[in-house]
C-alpha cells in the first residue's frame, strides 16, 4: 500500500529534522564540540523516512555508523540523540556510546554498528528469536553497498534464505564505499542480484524517492509478517556530503556531486507536495517547525550533565 498523501508534510519535515540534525552536528564539530568520528547521512534522508515509516515501532532494526537518520527516523527522541553527540548523560546511551553507537530498545533500534556488515546478523538473529515465539515482529537491516562483499553478508543471507526469517535488507547503494568507488571493488555493482542468487526476493527502488522506498518496505514486511520470508531492497542514492568530516572527496568530482543535488529527495518531496497543492509557505513552515525541533534539542543537550565518572563501567556487559 501507498504512503498516504496526508502525511507527506510531516514526511516532508521529518526529512529536514535528519538534515539540519546533521547541520548542527557538522558546526559542533567544526567548533571542537564533538570528539570522535561523524559520518553524515545528507542526501539519503528519503531512505531512512521511507522504510522506517513503513515499519512498526516494536519491529527492530539495525543501522551503520551512517545511522542518525535512520535512528531519528524509527523514533529515536531527538533530545536523546543531540544529548548522545555532546556526550551527555541524558543521551540514549547515556552519553558513552557517541555517533556511531545510537541505541534504543524502545524503538527496537538494537544499535548502530561501525563493523561495516556487522548489524546483518543481528538484525537476523532477533528476526530467528520472532520467528521462535511465533510473534510478527520483523527486523530491518540497513547497510551500505560496501557490505555486500564481506563474508558475514553472504553466511547471512544464505540462513535467512533457508529458515525463511521475517528480514527486511535494505542496502544504500550510495556508489561509494568509504573512498572508494564500489564498482572498482564489487564484481556485480547490482548488488541485489547477490540476494536473488540466494533465492531471496530483490529489488531495486529509487532510493530518492520517499514514496517509492515506503511502498517497498511496507510490501516486504506484510510478507514478513505473513512468514513469506525475506526481501532484499537496493535503494539508489547518493551521499551529498563526504563519508566523513574532513573527507577531502578527491575521488569525486564536482560536477557529479552538483548532479546529484538535482535529484536530492528534500527537494525532490517539497516538488510532489507543490503538485499536490502546497504552497511555498506550507513548505517553509515545515522547515521551521524542523529548525525549531533542532534548536530545542540543542538546548537541552547543552543544558545536560555529562556522565558522572563513576558511571563509566556502568550498563557494560563483563
Ligand atoms: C569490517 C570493516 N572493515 C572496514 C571498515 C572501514 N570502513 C569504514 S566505512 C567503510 C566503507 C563502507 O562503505 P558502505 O558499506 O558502502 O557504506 P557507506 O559508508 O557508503 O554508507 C569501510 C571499509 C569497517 N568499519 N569495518
Amino acid at each position: 500500500m501507498p504512503l498516504h498523501p496526508d502525511r507527506l508534510p510531516a514526511a516532508y519535515r521529518q526529512m529536514h529534522i535528519i538534515r539540519k540534525f546533521e547541520e548542527a552536528i557538522r558546526d559542533l564539530y567544526q567548533a571542537g564540540r564533538i570528539r570522535g568520528s561523524f559520518h553524515p547521512c545528507v542526501g539519503q534522508e528519503a531512505v531512512a523516512v521511507g522504510a522506517c515509516w513503513a515499519l512498526r515501532t516494536d519491529d527492530y532494526m539495525t543501522c551503520t555508523y551512517r545511522g542518525h537518520g535512520h535512528a531519528l527516523a524509527k523514533g529515536l527522541d531527538v533530545n536523546a540523540a543531540m544529548a548522545e553527540m555532546l556526550g551527555k548523560v541524558t543521551g540514549c546511551s547515556k552519553g558513552k556510546g557517541g555517533s556511531m553507537h545510537f541505541t534504543d530498545p524502545a524503538i527496537g533500534l538494537l544499535g548502530e554498528n561501525a563493523i561495516v556488515a556487522g548489524g546483518i546478523p543481528h538484525a537476523a538473529g532477533a528476526a530467528l528469536a520472532m520467528q521462535m515465539q511465533k510473534k510478527d515482529r520483523l527486523a530491518l537491516a540497513f547497510f551500505g553497498e560496501g557490505a555486500v562483499n564481506q563474508g558475514v553478508f553472504h553466511e547471512t543471507l544464505n540462513l535467512i534464505a533457508v529458515w525463511k526469517l521475517p528480514v527486511i535488507l535494505v542496502c544504500e547503494n550510495n556508489l561509494y564505499s568509504e573512498m572508494t568507488p564500489s564498482i572498482e571493488t564489487t564484481s556485480t555493482p547490482a548488488t541485489y542480484l547477490r540476494a536473488q542468487a540466494y533465492g531471496i526476493r530483490a529489488e531495486r527502488v529509487d532510493g530518492n524517492d520517499l514514496e517509492a522506498v515506503y511502498q517497498a518496505v511496507e510490501g516486504a514486511a506484510a510478507r514478513a509478517r505473513a512468514g513469506e520470508g525475506p526481501t532484499y531492497l537496493e535503494a539508489e542514492t547518493y551521499r551529498l556530503w563526504g563519508h566523513m568530516m574532513g573527507d577531502p572527496e578527491v575521488y569525486r568530482n564536482k560536477e557529479e556531486v552538483a548532479q546529484a543535488r538535482q535529484r536530492e529527495p528534500i527537494v525532490r518531496l517539497g516538488v510532489r507536495l507543490g503538485e499536490l497543492g502546497y504552497s511555498p509557505v506550507d513548505l517553509s513552515r515545515l522547515e521551521a517547525e524542523a529548525q525549531a525541533v533542532i534548536e530545542a534539542a540543542l538546548q537541552f543537550a547543552e543544558a545536560s550533565p555529562i556522565p558522572s565518572p563513576q558511571d563509566a563501567y556502568a550498563d557494560l556487559m563483563v
